[in-house]
């Protein structure tokens, strides 16, 4: 009397590489911001396949992108989670190897974006090995998938379609809302200023240090390109700051000494959600 012999599945199979293009996408996207979320629901909706701290790695192929999405926040908890129930999906549909890092300023002092970003791309390495750093606003969403959360061959602007700006570059060297960078493209430059304290201009600044550095803006077609961009008020201690102008003239001679390597601030702390990690900081805001 012989056992039967079962053919055996191989329980791990060897991975091959993700394809360049991801299969799943679906091309143009319904977006609406009127419909109150709860986190919780979306944590229901779109958390399970993602493990602590807002990542995800695909199953079924090894990404060939790791990447860390960044987002300078202070007190737009509702816009964080309208671009968490829409983004993860997309994310994740793009096959990457990705995490998501809310970078909240601490307190009420003066808020300054591109510092924050700087802090997010050196936080983020602290959790993984990130090669690709993604900054995006919290109130952006893509309305096409096929616009991809990745690294290219120049640094690397987004939303170059927002609504809010009808659909258009407000104007040519236009870097803002929703940028990527390698981390070899974004140590070139030195990372971003940290001394754009309130709004205007370091988004421009960004884009002279890649200019100045010898690179340019790669950046996707116009249809691929559409944002949504949720409708608010202006924030508090965020008023234009009437300084970035004149800044902004001499970028070539104070980019190599003002980022990465001049950066210096303070973890007050770090909390690791299924959807993201939420990360303070303390970053010497004047008041
Ligand atoms: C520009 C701002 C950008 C902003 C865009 C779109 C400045 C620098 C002064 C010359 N630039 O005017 O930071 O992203 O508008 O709103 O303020």
């Amino acid at each position: 009397h012989t056992k039967e012999v079962m053919p055996t599945t191989p329980r791990s199979k060897i991975l091959e590489p993700c394809p360049e293009t991801p299969p799943n996408l679906v091309g143009p996207l319904h977006v609406e911001f009127n419909s109150q979320r709860l986190l919780e629901e979306v944590k229901e909706q779109v958390g399970s396949p993602l493990l602590v701290g807002g990542r995800y790695k695909p199953h079924d192929c090894i990404s060939q992108h790791k990447v860390a999405i960044i987002i300078p926040f202070r007190n737009r908890h509702e816009h964080l989670t309208h671009w968490l129930h829409y983004m993860h999906p997309i994310l994740i549909r793009q096959q990457l190897d990705y995490g998501v890092y809310v970078i909240n300023q601490d307190g009420e002092g003066v808020f300054n974006r591109a510092k924050l970003m700087n802090v997010g791309y050196i936080e983020a390495q602290k959790h993984y090995d990130y090669d690709c750093f993604v900054f995006s606003d919290v109130d952006l969403v893509p309305l096409d998938d096929r616009n991809l959360y990745r690294c290219f061959d120049s640094p690397r602007h987004l939303a170059v379609a927002m609504d809010k700006f009808n659909f258009h570059l407000p104007y040519k060297t236009y870097f803002g809302g929703v940028s990527s960078m390698s981390k070899q493209q974004f140590l070139k430059i030195n990372g971003c200023p940290n001394t754009y304290w309130g709004w205007g201009g370091e988004d421009d600044d960004i884009y002279r240090r890649i200019v100045f550095h010898g690179m340019s803006v790669s950046r996707p077609d116009g249809v691929t390109g559409k944002y949504k961009m949720v409708r608010h008020q202006r924030d508090k201690h965020n008023e234009p700051n009437p300084k970035n102008p004149d800044k902004l003239k001499k970028t070539q001679q104070t980019m190599d000494k003002d980022g990465l390597n001049s950066l210096s601030y303070k973890v007050v702390e770090v909390v690791k959600d299924v959807l993201f990690t939420f990360i303070t900081v303390d970053i010497e805001a004047p008041a």
